[in-house]
């Protein structure tokens, strides 16, 4: 940094290392100012021009060049008071003649802070006043400016002034327990004396450090300051917690325990589970369901009656039905199960003499059909033929061996029969549909053998008694000898006019005799 120094009466420049604060100047520094210097000049003095040096001054003055008093002629501040390491002093005016109207620097040695310097004019050849200088006045330890022109800020801390006016500042610190429980620093103010020449700290108040141990009897106290409030407390005094069950489901009730002399007391008004009871809509055993509800344990309603022992698509067929089974409690209630089936019927075998519905199919089982062919005990009418003058018969239903089956006996009652006679033609009274079966030949039809053509009422054929019997006989009309032949002696008529029977056949007569000789006759009466 660059100084610049009166010594004498000239300004010499220096240039000067620069440590902040008094007590900190070199001694190097220090003696440099004890012989006139300053540091910071204004930039007009930040020269080397010679017309900073007065000219009328003679080189070599008597003037002491460390002058601490201002001169008798400045009307400003009283001058400071030196302290210690503090050096006043002021630029020193010439003394003798000078030439009129001439001007030059007057005022304090330094321009630091708040002073400033002034100018002396040369009036009837002599110095005047100093005008406008500002000289050093006393630090002020509240003051941010630099009035005693030291080159640092009044109340920059340091011996004199300790501390900056009006502020605070922690002390006592507890570090690592500050800010827990009660636990905190004190504080102290920066007290500035009465003339304010000097700060200093007073007395620190209000820290509270940590103890041993918290209180078990205050709640939340964190006396030893470590964050943990009632560490080590098994409970605070008065504490009141829930006990018994782990959760108030169901009939459990939480209960009341209270810290007295750090430990809980006994649970006071609990309500804990108890066994499960299936016949309870309630929750007894605080499981989060109805004692009832249905499951694996509980496995059915109690009294809930169900089917039981079915016979799919038979049941409510005749006699088939399912049975039922009701729910019934365990020991102590505690389960639940359905009991024995009890009123299941099955289908049993099918009955063709039974009205009912015995093999459960849905129709009575003496309904007609393939199985059962008729009802047990039917009479039906029946017949073998109905031709001639036969009628009808009976048969009547029988059950088969077992009762599975039914069927018709045999038709009877059919009239009893006559063979058919051979007397009447077309008789049927056997009633097989051939009228005059058996019969040889039919009276009254005769027969059609010319050596047997009489029919005898037993239906046979025999030699023939009469012409009679010849009748059916072409051409064999005449019974003779039991045999039916054309013609006999007596019997010639049956031949044509033109024939004579000749060995019981007809054959051509033999030509008339010439002219019969009248009277004869040839014919017998
Ligand atoms: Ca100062
Ligand atoms: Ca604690
Ligand atoms: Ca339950
Ligand atoms: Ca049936």
């Amino acid at each position: 940094m660059v100084g610049w120094c009166v010594l004498g009466k000239q300004f010499l420049r220096a240039e000067i290392g620069w440590v902040r604060g008094w007590s900190g100047v070199s001694s190097v520094l220090l003696a440099t100012f004890a012989a006139g210097c300053t540091i910071d000049p204004p930039d007009y003095l930040n020269t080397d021009k010679p017309a900073l040096v007065d000219p009328d001054e003679p080189s070599g003055s008597n003037v002491p060049s460390n002058v601490t008093t201002r001169p008798a002629r400045d009307a400003g501040p009283a001058p400071t008071p030196p302290d210690a390491g503090h050096v006043s002093t002021e630029i020193p005016v010439p003394v003798g003649g000078c030439t009129e109207g001439a001007t030059r620097p007057c005022g304090p040695n330094t321009v630091s802070g708040t002073c400033k310097l002034g100018t002396i004019t040369c009036v009837n050849h002599e110095w005047g006043e100093c005008e406008g200088a500002i000289y050093p006045a006393a630090r002020d330890c509240s003051s941010a400016l630099d009035n005693d022109c030291d080159g640092l800020p009044d109340n920059t801390v340091d011996d004199t002034c300790e501390c900056l006016a009006d502020t605070k500042e922690p002390c006592q610190t507890h570090p690592g327990f500050d800010g827990n429980g009660p636990c905190h620093a004190g504080e102290r103010s920066c007290l500035l004396a009465a003339d304010k020449l000097s700060s200093e700290w007073g007395e620190c108040t209000g820290a509270v450090g940590p103890v041993v141990s918290d209180s078990c009897t205050v709640k939340g106290d964190d006396s030893d300051c470590d964050a943990r409030p009632n560490g080590g407390c098994v409970c605070v005094e008065g504490d009141v917690v829930n006990c018994g069950p782990i959760e108030e489901v169901g009939i459990c009730k939480f209960g009341k325990s209270t810290c007295v002399n750090n430990a809980f007391s006994a649970c006071v008004g609990a309500t804990i589970k108890k066994d499960r009871d299936c016949s309870s809509a309630l929750d007894n055993d605080c499981d989060g369901e109805p004692d009832n509800s249905v499951d694996a344990v509980c496995t059915c309603t109690l009294g809930e009656i169900q089917a039981c022992g079915e016979h799919p698509d038979l049941d409510d067929n005749g006699i088939c039905k399912a049975g039922e089974q009701t729910c019934v409690a365990g020991a102590g209630n505690r389960t639940s199960a359905f009991g024995p089936c009890t009123g299941s019927v099955g289908p049993a075998p099918r009955s063709c003499s039974s009205s009912g519905d015995n093999d459960c199919d849905g129709t009575p089982d003496n309904t007609v059909d393939t199985t059962c062919a008729c009802t047990i005990g039917a009479v039906l009418e029946c017949t073998t033929t109905k031709l001639g003058n036969c009628r009808l018969g009976v048969q009547t239903c029988v059950a088969n061996s077992g009762g599975a089956g039914s069927s018709l006996s045999p038709c009877t009652g059919v009239a009893a029969q006559a063979a058919d006679k051979c007397n009447i033609p077309g008789d049927d009274a056997n009633c097989d549909g051939v009228p005059n079966g058996g019969c040889g030949c039919v009276a009254g039809v005769g027969c059609s053998d010319p050596a047997a053509a009489h029919c005898n009422t037993t239906g046979t054929c025999s030699a023939c008694t009469s012409n009679a019997d010849c009748a059916s006989i072409s051409g064999r009309n005449v019974c003779s000898a039991g045999l039916c032949v054309e013609c006999t002696a007596t019997s010639a008529a049956a031949c044509s006019a033109t024939e004579v029977c000749t060995s019981n056949t007809c054959v051509a007569a033999p030509p008339p005799p010439p002219p019969p000789p009248p009277p004869a006759a040839t014919e017998t009466p």
